[in-house]
C-alpha cells in the first residue's frame, strides 16, 4: 500500500516539482544569459536564444522522457557506435545549458536515486575506486560520450527537440565528443573553418559519475547587475557613452600540478581529474561567459601551444603566454578580442632575480598595455587606453616577504606601461591569484596603497595560515628589496635617465660627507679669493673621524634611491571587483577550495577614486572613476561548494573558480581644433 502511493503519489509529484524547479532556474539563467551576451557599447538589450515557454516546454518534454527511461529496457540510451549528436544552434547561447547538468549527460537507467541518496553517493564515490557497473559496452561508452562535459549540451534529443535546429553528425571514435561538441556547437558564422583539432582521447575508464546531483543548481552564479545602483546610474547617464567590455580572471589548474599533488585532490572521482575531461569544460565555460579579456593562470605550457591557443585564436582573441622560470611547466596568460582591442604594449615580468633571497622563486606576470577600439560611428570620441597585468604570485604560506616582493616588481611594470604623458595613470586592470587572503598585509597593501611591514613575521603577509605558534618564525627588515634591483619604496623603477642628464651620479649626503676631509677637499683651489682666517684656514679633522681612506673601499655602487624605514607604497589607487562577503548568505565568497577549506585569493582589483578623506578603519574608500564595475559574476560560499564536494568536481573543472566582472570605461569627445 505504501510502496503504491510512493510510487504513484509521491514519486511524481516530486518529479513535478522538479521540472518546475528546473524551469525556474532556466529562466532565472535566460535573464541573465540575456545581459550577458552583449558586449557592445550601450546596453544590455540583446537576447538571443529561445524563448522561456519553449524552454520550458523542452523541459516538461525532458521530464517526460525521464519518466520513461526509468525502465531498464530503455530506447533513450543510443548505440554509441553510430551516435548521432544533435545540436541546437542557439546552444551556446545558453538555453540548454540547464537541460545538460550531468543528470541529462549521463544516461545509465541503473542511477536513479532520491536527492538524499545522491549526495552520500557523490561522497562515496569521491573516496572510493572507481566502481564496477554491469553497463554493456554501449553503454559505457555512452557515459564516456555524455560524461565528458557537464556545460557542453551534448544530450541525444528526441525529434521534437530539435525541431529546425542543425543537425551534425559526429564520429565518436576519433574524436573527443566534448571537443567537438563545444567546436561545433560554437557560432559557425564566427569561427574560421578549420577548428583546432586534439589528440584522440586517451583510453579513459570513466566509470559512471553521480547523475542526479544537481551540480547547476548548487553551483548556480547569479549575475549582479551593479550598474544600476543609483550612485553609478547617476555617473553612466551623465557620460552617455561607455565602452563595455567584460574581464575573466581563472586559474585553470595546471595538469602537472594535479599529478604532482595527486594528494590534494583525494577528495575527487579520479577521472574528472584527467586533462580530456576537464579541457572541454573550461573551454566551455569560458565560452560560455564570453570574455573580452581573459586572464589565466597555471596554463600548462604544451596545453598552451596545443590546445589552448590555438582554440581562443578560433574563438576572436589574441593571446600572450609566459611561462614561469626554472622548471616548473605552467605559466600566465592574457587574451583579447582582436576585434575590441589594439595591443600597445607587452611586457613579460619575471621575479626570479638571481642572487636575491627575497626574489629567488619563479613566479612571473605579464603586463599589457591595450587600445580599446571603437565602432566606426563613434570616429569622432575617444577613449583612453587599458593596463591589464595578470600574475600568479607564490604559494609558499610562509614567504610573505617574498610576495611583496613579487607584487612589488609587478606593481613597477605596471607604474611604467600604465603611466601617461602627464604623470597619471591609465586606467588598471589587475588579475590574479596572489595566494592571499583578503585584508591579508598584502591585499592591504594593494587596496590601501601603503603597508608598513617592519618586523612583520613573513608568514603573517598572505594570512593564508597561521604560524603564530612556531618559535622562530622570518621576520620582514628594512628595506625588504636591495636598492640595486632599481625599485623605490614606492613601487616604482627608479628614473634611469636622471644621472645621464646631469652626467653625473646621485650620491646620498652621508656618502658625500665622508669626503669632507680628504685632502683633495683640504686642499685650497689656487684661485680662491684669500680671505684672511676663512679661505686660508685648513680644516680640521675631528679626533675620532675615521680616514677617507678606510671608507673609500666600500662606497656605495648603487644610484641613489630614496628608502624610507619598512614603508611600501604605490600610487595606483586599486580596488577590488569582489566585496569577499555574500550579504545574502552571510558568508566570506571562495574562490578555491584546497583540501575542502573555503579560501579567497584570486582577484580582479581595478582603478578607482579614492574619496577624499575616506579612510574607515585604514581602509581607503573609493568611487568609479574613469572606469566603472558595471557587473559581475558572483562567488559561492563554501558550503554551497562542499555540496557539491568541493573543487575541482564534475561541472567545476579547477580547483578555483572563475572571476568575470563587466565593466564600462568613459568614451570622450575629440576636442575639435
Ligand atoms: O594556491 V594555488 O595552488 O594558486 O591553487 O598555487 C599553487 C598551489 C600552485 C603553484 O605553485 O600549486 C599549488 N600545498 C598545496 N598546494 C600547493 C603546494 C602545497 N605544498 N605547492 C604548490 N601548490
Amino acid at each position: 500500500m505504501i510502496g503504491t502511493v510512493l510510487c504513484y503519489v509521491l514519486l511524481p509529484a516530486a518529479r513535478l516539482l522538479r521540472a518546475l524547479l528546473d524551469a525556474f532556474f532556466t529562466c532565472r539563467k535566460n535573464v541573465l544569459l540575456a545581459k550577458t551576451t552583449s558586449t557592445q557599447i550601450g546596453d544590455f538589450t540583446a537576447t538571443r536564444g529561445r524563448s522561456i515557454p519553449e524552454e520550458q516546454e523542452a523541459l516538461l518534454q525532458q521530464w517526460l522522457q525521464e519518466g520513461t527511461g526509468n525502465s531498464p529496457s530503455s530506447e533513450s540510451a543510443p548505440a554509441v557506435e553510430e551516435v548521432s549528436v544533435k545540436l541546437t544552434s542557439a546552444w551556446l547561447e545558453g538555453s540548454e545549458l540547464l537541460m545538460t547538468s550531468l543528470s541529462d549527460l549521463n544516461s545509465v537507467p541503473e542511477i536513479t536515486q532520491c536527492a538524499g541518496q545522491q549526495l552520500t553517493e557523490l561522497h562515496t564515490l569521491a573516496s572510493s575506486e572507481p566502481q564496477e557497473h554491469a553497463v554493456s559496452k554501449s553503454a559505457e561508452e555512452t557515459v564516456a560520450v555524455a560524461g565528458s562535459a557537464p556545460w557542453a549540451a551534448v544530450v541525444p534529443q528526441t525529434d521534437h527537440q530539435i525541431a529546425g535546429c542543425a543537425t551534425v553528425s559526429v564520429d565518436v571514435q576519433n574524436e573527443d565528443p566534448a571537443v567537438l561538441a563545444w567546436s561545433l556547437a560554437h557560432d559557425t558564422d564566427t569561427v574560421p573553418a578549420e577548428l583546432p583539432t586534439w589528440p584522440i582521447r586517451d583510453t579513459v575508464q570513466l566509470c559512471p559519475l553521480p547523475t542526479e546531483v544537481p551540480y547547476h543548481e548548487i553551483l548556480w552564479r547569479d549575475w549582479e547587475d551593479l550598474s544600476v545602483q543609483p550612485c553609478v546610474l547617476e555617473q553612466v547617464t551623465k557620460n552617455t557613452h561607455l565602452f563595455e567590455f567584460r574581464v575573466m580572471s581563472y586559474n585553470i589548474l595546471a595538469q602537472d600540478l594535479v599529478e604532482q599533488g595527486l594528494d590534494l585532490y583525494l577528495h575527487c572521482h579520479r577521472d574528472i581529474l584527467n586533462w580530456n575531461y576537464r579541457l572541454p569544460n573550461l573551454l566551455q565555460e569560458i565560452q560560455h561567459w564570453d570574455p573580452d579579456i581573459l586572464c589565466l593562470q597555471e596554463v600548462q605550457e604544451n596545453h598552451y601551444w596545443e590546445q589552448l591557443e590555438p582554440t581562443f585564436k578560433a574563438m576572436g582573441f589574441a593571446c600572450f603566454y609566459k611561462r614561469r622560470t626554472g622548471t616548473k611547466t605552467d605559466g600566465c596568460a592574457v587574451c583579447y578580442k582582436h576585434s575590441r582591442f589594439q595591443l600597445i604594449s607587452f611586457s613579460p615580468v619575471e621575479y626570479f632575480r638571481p642572487g636575491l633571497d627575497v626574489l629567488n622563486r619563479d613566479n612571473v606576470g605579464l603586463v599589457l598595455l591595450l587600445q580599446p577600439l571603437l565602432p566606426d560611428s563613434l570616429h569622432l570620441k575617444a577613449v583612453s587606453p587599458l593596463c591589464v597585468a595578470n600574475t600568479h604570485v607564490l604559494f609558499n604560506p610562509r614567504r610573505g616577504d617574498i610576495k611583496l616582493a613579487q607584487m612589488a616588481l609587478l606593481l613597477a611594470e605596471i607604474d611604467k606601461v600604465a603611466k601617461t604623458a602627464e604623470g597619471n595613470h591609465y586606467p588598471v586592470i589587475l588579475c590574479g591569484d596572489l595566494n592571499s587572503v583578503p585584508d591579508s598585509p598584502l591585499y592591504k597593501f594593494i587596496r590601501n596603497g601603503e603597508l608598513s611591514y617592519q618586523g612583520m613575521p613573513a608568514w603573517k603577509v598572505s594570512g593564508q595560515e597561521d604560524f603564530s605558534h612556531q618559535l622562530y618564525s622570518r621576520k620582514l627588515l628594512a628595506p625588504l628589496w636591495p636598492s640595486s634591483l632599481g625599485i623605490t619604496d614606492n613601487c616604482q623603477y627608479v628614473t634611469p635617465c636622471q644621472p645621464k642628464k646631469t652626467g653625473r651620479r646621485k650620491y646620498s649626503r652621508d656618502f658625500l660627507l665622508q669626503f669632507r676631509f680628504c685632502s683633495v677637499a683640504c686642499e685650497r683651489p689656487s684661485q680662491l679669493i684669500l680671505l684672511e682666517g676663512v679661505t686660508d684656514a685648513n680644516p680640521e679633522c675631528p679626533p675620532l673621524c675615521p680616514k677617507p681612506a678606510a671608507m673609500m673601499k666600500d662606497p656605495d655602487p648603487q644610484p641613489f634611491v630614496p628608502r624610507s624605514s619598512g614603508i611600501m607604497r604605490h600610487g595606483l589607487n586599486l580596488t577590488s571587483v569582489y566585496s569577499h562577503f555574500l550579504p545574502q548568505r552571510g558568508r566570506p565568497e571562495v574562490t578555491t577550495m584546497p583540501m575542502g577549506l573555503g579560501a579567497t585569493v584570486d582577484y580582479i582589483f581595478y582603478s578607482a577614486e579614492p574619496v577624499e578623506n575616506g579612510n574607515r578603519g585604514g581602509r581607503r574608500l573609493y568611487k568609479d572613476g574613469a572606469l566603472k564595475l558595471l557587473g559581475r559574476l558572483s562567488l559561492l560560499s563554501e558550503d554551497v561548494l562542499l555540496l557539491a564536494n568541493g573543487l575541482p568536481n564534475p561541472f567545476c573543472s579547477s580547483d578555483h573558480l572563475c572571476l568575470l566582472a563587466s565593466f564600462g570605461l568613459e568614451i570622450s569627445s575629440i576636442r575639435e581644433g
